[in-house]
């Protein structure tokens, strides 16, 4: 049960830390399925390798790769010992309280690194079909040295009022984002708010809202690790709905889904006769275009300052 202080903090800050929350043989559980599965590296689990954005199955990974930073996809999805620390009845009754429904556990990440990600709200992405019906927890599976790139976070912007894209939906539209950009910073600007880092313990773990601007900081230091295992949330009421496929474990549900879609890279002889050359320039438009936003706004605009 949260107090009357955190359920206030958490509606003024858009977040809350719960400071060793769980044991270091909680966590070990993970570490020890984390190590194994980079020594297994099976068919079925789906990597984005954040060093050259190619995303694919671990067992593709060069044993160059292996050593990029990596995010492991939804492990939730067939190991047991991450929906045993994700959806922890203790955790689950906590996001309960903050969602008013039940959780969902939609989505996994599994970091042995920092992001360095730009700074965003989860809403863009993992759009939760009611308004601020998501939330998503960053278990730390080890202390966090400051140079490692930890999380970072601007308290009180889950305040800003939802952006909503010309489909009317906070969900992102690549050539609208640049104006997404320029109102969040406006918003940022004005309401004087400040970027904040989370440096943790180990079992730590930190609780954010669906609107609330975060990423990962600079990393300053390329060989330290930053293990940490990232949670997002839907509520059941919103995947009742939507009919997704639910699961109940310890402290909520999971949803049960397709592992992420892996699109082939290298293309066949057969595949390479049918490409046309707009198909090609759009999609390298397209890419381009959201990397140089990201880019703009990453040194820009929001960069996180680092500690
Ligand atoms: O762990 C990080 O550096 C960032 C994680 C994050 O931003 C996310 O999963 O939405």
């Amino acid at each position: 049960m949260l107090t009357q202080e955190q359920k206030h903090f958490w509606d003024e800050n858009g977040y809350l830390i719960l400071p060793a929350f769980f044991s270091a043989e909680q966590i070990d559980k993970v570490v020890k399925l984390h190590r194994r599965l980079w020594e297994e590296c099976p068919s079925n689990v789906v990597v984005d390798d954040m060093e050259t954005n190619r995303r694919c199955y671990m067992i593709d990974l060069s044993e160059e790769e292996k050593n990029h930073r990596c995010k492991v996809n939804d492990l939730y999805l067939n190991y047991e010992e991450i929906r045993d620390l994700s959806l922890n009845e203790r955790l689950g009754n906590i996001l309960g309280e903050l969602l008013a429904d039940v959780p969902v556990l939609c989505n996994t990440l599994s970091l042995d690194y920092g992001t360095e990600q730009f700074l965003h709200v989860d809403s863009l992405y993992m759009t939760p079909f009611t308004d601020h019906a998501l939330v998503a927890t960053w278990i730390a599976l080890e202390d966090c040295h400051p140079n490692a790139g930890p999380l970072c976070y601007i308290p009180g912007s889950h305040k800003i009022p939802i952006y909503r894209f010309s489909s009317g939906s906070p969900h992102v539209i690549e050539n609208e984002f640049p104006a997404w950009q320029e109102y969040m910073a406006e918003e940022v600007k004005k309401n004087n708010l400040k970027e904040e880092f989370f440096t943790p313990k180990k079992g730590d773990v930190f609780i954010w809202h669906a609107q609330l601007l975060h990423g990962g900081s600079a990393i300053k230091d390329l060989n330290l690790t930053r293990k940490s295992l990232v949670n997002h949330y839907f509520t059941k009421t919103d995947c009742v709905n939507l009919q997704s496929k639910l699961v109940r474990w310890d402290g909520g549900y999971w949803m049960n889904k397709p592992v992420l879609q892996v699109v082939q890279e290298k293309p066949t002889v057969e595949e390479k006769k049918e490409e046309t050359k707009p198909e090609i320039s759009q999609i390298e438009h397209s890419l381009r275009t959201t990397l140089h936003y990201f880019r703009l706004w990453k040194r820009d605009v929001f960069k996180p300052t680092g500690l």
